[in-house]
């Protein structure tokens, strides 16, 4: 069903628990963790407890979850006082876009100059 955990999916395994991460925020519908691989010196994920492959997907089924990941990214920016320096908030969506883990995920990035076209 739309939204349920995925047996093979390593975010869902991170919200249950079983797959440990180092959690820096959570409400009821989000988890935040540190990525494992950081490009800057703020590079939190973002995600939905529920299940949906990318942002796309979850902004069509559950509008409101989607705000709430923004809110939670701009609470992370503020946490790491990293607000008024600026920081980029990025879905990559599909592959192509250098999409790796298929449960949707803002990257939240900051700390460093940011340049402008992305990679
Ligand atoms: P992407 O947008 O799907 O490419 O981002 C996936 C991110 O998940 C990437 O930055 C990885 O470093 C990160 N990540 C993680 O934080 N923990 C993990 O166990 C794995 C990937 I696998």
């Amino acid at each position: 069903m739309a939204g349920e955990p995925q047996a093979d999916c390593l975010f869902c395994k991170i919200v249950s628990g079983e797959v440990p991460a180092t959690v820096v925020r959570e409400t009821e519908t989000t988890l935040a963790f540190r990525d494992i691989n950081p490009q800057a010196p703020t590079h939190v994920l973002v995600i939905p407890k529920v299940h949906y492959p990318d942002a796309a997907t979850l902004a069509g089924a559950e509008p409101g979850i989607a705000a709430d990941i923004l809110r939670e990214a701009a609470e992370v920016a503020a946490m790491d006082k990293v607000d008024a320096s600026g920081f980029r908030i990025v879905f990559n969506t599909g592959a192509g876009a250098g999409q790796t883990v298929f449960h949707t995920h803002a990257h939240v990035l900051g700390g460093r100059g940011l340049e402008w076209p992305p990679g």
